[in-house]
């Protein structure tokens, strides 16, 4: 499809799902051999398996919260989405949570709250988070707003509602930048992508408070361009190993660990790769190498899928891997609702 195209949207919204559903089984494993991940994703194929039998987790139930919010107030509004995610907790604590962002989830509950940024501001001794719980919901936001401004003024506010240190929540704009971005065919050009990025985060980490985050957390001053160097780099070399990436990107439950490491795995993945089948799309590719690298998997793969979904588009998605998830069905319908919200926008053509 075209920039912006429906097929698009629901490419992005379904493949978030779907990364979250698939990644689950290998989540917080250290090593995730090629095989083990190839013999998972053919089990999709097995036409005796229930539907929706892969349940997703944390990373799509707030992404649920944030495109109910988003479509009913036809905007961002932040008592709305909170009050979401604490409805969503409470109904459905089991998701695999983080066991910081609970104490959030919990005090969002209250009736007595009058700031929805603050229990986020009190997490780890006033320092925030710095997990990928902003990032992994990120993407409805570039579904939402065509102009980047908003995508990354509202991804940020968004994120804020449980992450409040900058390096969580400047992850959550880095990962609606590349789905924006990627809905307007801008992986096409994979060298510019990358530099877009770039430019992007260096306005984005520009402000006094990535400045004090990063010497506190002794990263480099602007800690995601660094990382976004790191990923142009290891695009540049012919050949790249998982341990590499690992040790350059990150695998882990950090925004910074992992979602450099998303937009490296659909970059990397863009043309066919010696050890995935022949036979694979782009986005099977890209969820394959996601859950390889294990570490936090299903996040990992979550914010990839939705990248590479809003590139290739809903039509390289294999119908059997959509019936096996769970929501990726409402996704694909929600992502429906979406791109009218978003054409209807004076910047949404
Ligand atoms: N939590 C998981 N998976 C592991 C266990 C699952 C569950 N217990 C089960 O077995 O079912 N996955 C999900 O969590 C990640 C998103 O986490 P989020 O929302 O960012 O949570 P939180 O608690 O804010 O941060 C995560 C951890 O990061 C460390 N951390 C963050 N900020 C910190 C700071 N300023 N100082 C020190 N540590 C900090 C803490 O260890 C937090 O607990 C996704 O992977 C999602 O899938
Ligand atoms: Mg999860
Ligand atoms: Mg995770």
């Amino acid at each position: 499809g075209g920039p912006a195209s429906l097929s698009r949207f629901r490419g992005a919204l379904v493949g978030a799902v779907l990364g979250d559903c698939v990644g689950g089984e290998f989540e917080g494993a250290e090593e995730v051999p090629m095989e083990n991940v190839l013999r998972h994703l053919n089990s999709l194929d097995d036409d005796t398996k229930g539907d929706g039998i892969l349940e997703y987790s944390d990373d799509t139930a707030m992404a649920r919260c944030v495109v109910q919010s988003l479509l009913t107030r036809a905007g961002f509004d932040e008592q709305d989405m909170a009050r979401r995610f604490a409805k969503e907790y409470s109904v459905s604590p089991g998701r695999g949570y983080g066991s910081g962002v609970i104490q959030v989830l919990k005090k969002l509950s209250s009736p007595q709250l009058s700031d929805v940024f603050q229990p986020a501001r009190d997490q780890f001794n006033g320092r925030g988070s710095f997990g990928n719980g902003g990032a992994m919901r990120a993407a409805p936001f570039a579904l939402a707003f065509p102009d980047l401004a908003d995508v990354k003024r509202f991804a940020r506010l968004g994120a804020m509602l449980t992450h409040s240190c900058s390096l969580g929540y400047n992850g959550a704009v880095l990962q609606a930048l590349a789905v924006h971005l990627s809905l307007q065919g801008a992986l096409d050009l994979p060298q510019q992508f990358i530099s877009r990025l770039i430019t992007e985060m260096e306005e984005v980490e520009g402000d006094e408070a990535t400045r004090s985050d990063a010497r506190v957390l002794k990263e480099a001053e602007k800690p995601f361009c660094d990382r976004l160097h790191r990923v142009k780099d290891l695009m540049d070399k012919s050949k790249v190993s998982i341990e590499e990436v690992i040790s350059e990107l990150g695998n882990g439950i950090a925004a910074l660990h992992s979602v450099p490491t998303a937009i490296f795995c659909v970059l990397h993945c863009l043309q066919p790769r010696e050890n995935l089948p022949e036979n694979y799309g782009g986005l099977q590719r890209t969820m394959a190498y996601s859950l390889a690298l294990g570490g936090d998997t299903d996040t990992i793969a979550c914010m990839a899928g939705a990248i590479a979904g809003a590139h290739y588009g809903i039509e390289t998605i294999p119908q059997t891997w959509i019936k096996c998830c769970e929501g990726a069905e409402d996704a694909d319908a929600n992502a429906e609702h979406l791109h009218t919200l978003y054409h209807q926008s004076p910047q949404g053509g």
